[in-house]
């Protein structure tokens, strides 16, 4: 290979342009970690020469050539001594750019910091400027954390696989290195494997009518889609070139639902009662017992490890109902055996199987950190700390390498404000608060922060799907720029005031804000909260609620009775059933909200069904149809209501219970 290659050779002209001292900031994200200004502007003139002095470096001058319409680059791997992976310098000089990274992700990451210094239009497609002008400036930039991801969840709600490209790209842009890719869960299997076809074939779709229930945003109608192999390995190459690593994940022993839908072999070995969901089979759980999940789990992996390049394989263990083993009579001989009397302590047996599965087909694993808190663990896995900040800080005690993403911090389909979409189980995680994230300031002693690998934000996309595409972009963006920023910028580098002002305004010299990219990019970015219009005030007029089904004391009847919450059933709704709130007086009202299920998700309550309401409490008419699990069914009473009942015009919601929320009267 030769080792100066030339592409799109014309001659360069680069032109001083202006003499002003620019110190001011050129609104960076992630800030490097030094910028030295040089003598005035540059100018590139409209002829493109990339230069790459390493063949391995040949993808990202076709890259640069596609982002930069003109100018002269030098890329090389003679990036500063001594700085980690990742690491550049780049020089805007009167003779030309140089960008050398110690590897080939810090000539990436160089060509990023440049396209940052450049007009913000240049991230528009078709959009060319017939030259362009740039800050003189060197800058030496290197990371602070090696490990800086982003997790999508696939299963929940399927992302096609040009979506996921330009998610590469956007994150990709921003310095982060690592997409961690949640390809199965419960609800739904979403890569080919050919030696256990049924994964896909049953696994990957779900529907009134399928095999795997309908949940999510698609009550009645079939949903679904998966990733064939070649397309994976086009996502992986896609992602090599801009200096992003994929682990994939394969979520087990729980989350299994829909892969036991395609193979109910591999659940425990006992009849489950159906009542409560309504004649579905909810397990998800493998069984640990049953030897042949071991081969069958062999090929899986094997296949899986096969289609990534990434020496990480991230094999789930979070969140297993461990009430499936405790009734399996091969889980209990294995317990008798082993001398476990806890059955939590048969996950350890199942991880250390997977891991060691795992480390046959070359691939270090990497796990959910419930999964390290038993013994069998070995410290070369990877533990992912998400419960809490503590969860993750033991982790990183215990001597694992670490990758820290606490929901409260880097949960980013949690609200970003009250008024936001979004999970509210690990709070609101707001812009600051992310930005705020250090192993530091939540107390991590110097030995723990040693095996901290680096942060990961999550997007788990259950209210994707009823929310539109759209609400990727905006539950991520701004909110990777701050992880960006942690991940990449030494905590003693870094302002919230500073970060806050490169995000909205623009610099003194006309430097774009970091918004005017992100909206030259086509990101549907978050910029404030929304506004929520001004209601009139609930009325609670005095009423009592009744229902076919039965309630449970936690969440009882009695909440929607007197409007203090939501109830919930012992199990799911049949046709027919009916949850009726009579009132003690006719209630004259302008609009009324009937919601069933989470408050914030289409799950868990009467998918498809019909409000009917009685002036007299005799007589009922139907006043609109609930269909799809559709978020809220309001109505526009003519008269005074004596009475409102929900009638239920399906066989099981999915669940083992449903929930009615409190009417909304006004
Ligand atoms: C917890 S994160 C989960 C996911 C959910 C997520 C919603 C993790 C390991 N388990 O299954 O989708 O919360 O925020």
């Amino acid at each position: 290979m030769k080792n100066r290659i030339f592409l799109t050779l014309l001659s360069a002209l680069l032109v001083a342009a202006g003499s002003a001292d620019r110190t001011a900031a050129q609104n960076l994200i992630p800030k490097p970690v030094s910028v030295v200004h040089g003598d005035g502007f540059v100018t590139l003139a409209p002829y493109r020469t990339v230069e790459v002095t390493d063949g391995a470096l040949a993808p990202l001058a076709d890259y640069l050539a596609e982002w930069l319409p003109a100018g002269r680059v030098r890329l090389s791997l003679d990036g500063p001594q001594g700085v980690p992976s990742g690491g550049y310098r780049l020089e805007v000089g009167h003779e030309g750019i140089s960008i050398a990274g110690v590897d080939y992700s810090g000539v990436w990451n160089g060509i990023q910091t440049l396209l940052q210094l450049l007009p913000a239009e240049i991230y528009s497609r078709g959009v060319r400027p017939e030259s362009l002008t740039l800050p003189a400036v060197t800058v030496e930039d290197w990371p602070a954390m090696e490990y800086r991801g982003v997790m999508l969840d696939v299963a929940r709600t399927f992302v096609p696989v040009e979506q996921v490209m330009r998610l590469v790209d956007n994150i990709s842009r921003h310095k982060i290195n690592r997409l961690h890719w949640h390809l199965a869960d419960d609800e739904g299997w979403r890569v080919e494997i050919k030696s256990w076809p049924r994964l896909t074939e049953i696994g990957a779709w779900r529907g009134p009518d399928t095999p795997v229930w309908a949940v999510y945003g698609a009550w009645d109608r079939r949903y679904g889609g998966f990733y064939t192999q070649d397309e994976i390995r086009r996502v992986v190459d896609y992602a090599a070139v801009r200096g992003v690593e994929i682990i994939p994940e394969i979520d087990l022993p729980g989350h299994s639902r829909a892969a036991a839908r395609a193979y109910p072999e591999i659940l425990c070995g006992y009849t489950p009662s159906l009542t409560s969901g309504a004649g579905y089979d909810t397990r998800n759980v493998f069984c640990v017992a049953r030897e042949e999940n071991y081969a069958m789990l062999d090929d899986i992996i094997g296949e899986v490890a096969a289609l990534f390049p990434s020496s990480t394989l991230h094999l789930g263990g979070d969140e297993v109902e461990t009430a499936q083993w405790r009734q399996c009579p091969h889980c209990k001989a294995l317990m008798a055996e082993r001398g476990i009397t806890d059955a939590a302590r048969l996950q350890d047996i199942f991880m250390a199987r997977v891991i060691d599965i795992a480390a046959r087909h070359g691939k270090q694993a990497g796990v959910w950190n419930e999964a390290a808190a038993g013994a069998n663990i070995p410290l070369s896995t990877t533990v992912w700390g998400w419960e809490t900040p503590a969860a993750a800080r033991r982790v990183a005690a215990d001597g694992y390498p670490t990758v820290v993403c606490p929901g409260e911090y880097f949960y980013f389909d949690m609200r970003q404000s009250p008024t936001d979409i979004g999970h509210i189980w690990a709070g609101i995680v707001t812009l600051e608060k992310v930005y705020s994230f250090s192993p530091e300031a939540l107390g991590f002693s110097e030995a723990e922060a040693a095996n901290v690998r680096g942060v990961e934000a999550t997007f788990f996309s259950e209210l994707l799907l009823e929310n539109g595409p759209g609400l990727l972009d905006y539950q991520l963006f701004p909110r990777v720029c701050a992880l960006a920023e942690v991940a990449w910028t030494p905590a003693a580098g870094r302002s919230w005031d500073d970060f806050d002002g490169r995000l909205r305004q623009r610099g003194a010299e006309g430097a774009p804000s970091h918004f005017d990219r992100l909206a030259a990019m086509g990101i549907a970015y978050r910029a404030a909260p929304p506004v929520s219009p001004t209601q009139a005030p609930l009325k609670k007029p005095a009423a009592t609620f009744t229902s076919s089904m039965t309630g449970i004391a936690r969440e009882p009847f009695s909440r929607v009775a007197d409007y203090s919450g939501a109830a919930r059933t012992d199990a799911a709704c049949t046709e027919g059933d009916t949850f009726q709130w009579t009132f003690d007086q006719p209630v004259a009202a302008s609009r009324i909200d009937v919601k069933t299920g989470y408050d914030h998700l289409q799950r868990g309550g009467v998918p498809v069904g019909r409000v009917e309401v009685s002036y007299d409490g005799l007589a009922w008419e139907t006043a609109a149809r609930m269909h799809d699990l559709k978020a809220t069914v309001t109505l526009d009473p003519a008269r005074p209501i004596r009475a409102l009942r929900i009638v239920s015009e399906t066989h099981g919601n999915g669940e083992t219970f449903t929930i009615i929320q409190p009417l909304k009267i006004r």
